[in-house]
């Protein structure tokens, strides 16, 4: 008898330690905060909605602003075995996996707005950001040509990185350019993603040189962007949701990446056995996850019929090529 409870004693324990060790979970690391970083919270959405439809416990894990601390926040995330898979999302990220997967090489990462190819445990998607950033920089020209005055844009930055000064500044201004070819663009810094006491003082300065239209991408510091814009009289386009609502009349411009559609999408395809990990995949225009939001009242009351008219011949344009 005693020998028996013994025996069920290891019996239970052992299958308890088997269970520990599966990872049934999926992680999200948001490196930042999701609060004013809508392309975070899309993320998260995404990846809920799916381990929900597939009854999977999905956790988020916001690291924060300092990042230092990132490449030791997912090393323990990976650590702990937890998870079947972590999503993340940011052009830094593929780097940080790389490392923390020559350590934990069984832990699979799904990583968005970022770019890895060939690690047999991570699968990355990234948005055609020149797409995403002509249009952005073809509203900006349309609106400030209309006014007239003088041809500049502006572009407020959380920080510098690759992505941004290769790709997102140069097609901002590709953009703007195809309006006129005369027109330049401000480029500003901020230095975090979350300072909109700064941003609003960077951007009232952008506006005093001569900026009527300003591309903000900065995170939670946007909002300081748009407070000094209506304040002003002046205009904003927003990146990667749409934000006519944020305030209406003050953004003219929207340029969107659909990155809900893409986390549930691929988070998905992982539950179901096959997510290709090794690979980098990019999507834009054509493939429905890169848009320009035109179809919005906020739009259509904010921006002149003529400028509309002219922002959709751009657009089309680049779904027909
Ligand atoms: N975008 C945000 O909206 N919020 C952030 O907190 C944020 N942090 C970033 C941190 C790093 C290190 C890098 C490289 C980019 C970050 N981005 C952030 C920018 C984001 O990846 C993307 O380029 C822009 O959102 C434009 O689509």
């Amino acid at each position: 008898m005693k020998k028996l409870r013994i025996f069920i004693l290891f019996a239970v324990l052992l299958m308890g330690c088997k269970a520990e060790k599966q990872a049934t979970a999926i992680g999200v690391f948001v490196p930042g905060v999701m609060a004013g970083s809508p392309i975070y919270e899309m993320m998260a959405q995404g990846v809920q909605k799916a381990g929900a439809e597939k009854n999977i416990s999905v956790t988020v894990v916001e690291a924060g602003y300092n990042q230092a601390e990132w490449e030791p926040s997912l090393t323990s995330m990976s650590a702990s075995g937890k998870y079947a898979l972590i999503v993340s999302s940011n052009p830094s990220l593929p780097a940080i996996a790389a490392s923390i997967s020559a350590k934990f090489p069984k832990q699979k990462f799904l990583l968005l707005d970022g770019e890895l190819d060939g690690n047999p445990a991570v699968y990355t998607l990234r948005y055609d950001q020149r797409e995403q950033f002509f249009m952005a920089g073809s509203i900006a020209g349309l609106v400030t040509a209309e006014r007239g005055g003088e041809k500049k844009v502006g572009l407020l930055a959380g920080q510098e990185y690759p992505a941004m000064n290769e790709t997102i500044l140069p097609a901002y201004l590709e953009g703007a350019r195809a309006i006129d070819s005369d027109f330049s663009v401000d480029f500003r810094v901020l230095g975090n993603w979350f300072d909109a006491g700064k941003a609003a003082e960077i951007a009232i300065d952008m506006f005093n040189r001569g900026s009527y239209v300003v591309l903000c991408v900065a995170g939670g510091a946007n909002e300081g962007v748009v407070q000094a814009a209506a304040e002003r009289g002046v205009k904003v386009v927003w990146a990667d949701t749409n934000g006519y609502d944020v305030r209406p009349g003050v953004v003219v411009g929207s340029s969107v990446v659909h990155q809900d559609k893409a986390a549930y999408e691929k988070t998905r395809l992982f539950l179901e056995g096959g997510l290709p990990f090794g690979r980098a995949e990019t999507v834009g225009v054509k493939d429905g996850y890169v848009e320009f939001v035109r179809d919005d009242s906020n739009y259509i009351n904010a921006v002149s019929e003529a400028v509309r008219a002219k922002q959709t011949e751009i657009v089309e344009g680049l779904l027909n090529r």
